[in-house]
């Protein structure tokens, strides 16, 4: 009976073992190059009044984005944005689900942001100086992380 109940032992640990293995397979690193932009509209002669929503009328209306500003990863990868500042002087790019800190990226600058996406939803990447319409913003991007 010991050797019986040994090898059950054995059998189950040796399933664990697999399933760990299996799970861990499928996280993977993942990553993305995302620029910024801006839209910005000025009204010519003839046209409509540019409306700003909090504002009223205003001469010219800009809107900072992160470009893509969407992204799908699976629960447990590894994500890298790598954001390069392309329109705006600046931008403090943060990712508080995941703890990432605001980063300061200047215009023309690349630089790298990574973290774990260690729980499903969707979660924010933004930027904490255009974080309204006051400021030309919400300069929003969105993370979709698959999984339970
Ligand atoms: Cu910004």
């Amino acid at each position: 009976m010991p050797r019986r109940r040994s090898l059950i032992t054995g059998s189950v640990l040796l399933g664990v073992v697999v399933l760990l293995l299996i799970s861990s397979a499928s996280a993977a690193t993942r990553e993305f190059l995302m620029v910024t932009g801006e839209w910005s509209w000025h009204a010519k002669k003839g046209e409509a009044e540019v409306v700003d929503r909090n504002r009223g009328q205003v001469d010219e209306i800009e809107r900072y984005t992160f470009d893509p500003a969407f992204v799908v990863v699976n629960k447990g990868d590894t994500v890298i944005l790598k954001i390069h500042v392309i329109k705006g002087s600046q931008h403090l790019v943060s990712v508080p689900a995941f703890g990432v800190s605001p980063t300061t990226i200047r215009r023309g600058e690349e630089k790298a942001i990574q973290f774990v996406a260690d729980k499903a939803g969707i979660f924010e990447i933004r930027c904490d100086i255009h974080n309204s319409p006051a400021s030309e913003g919400p300069m929003v991007g969105y993370i979709y992380v698959a999984g339970e």
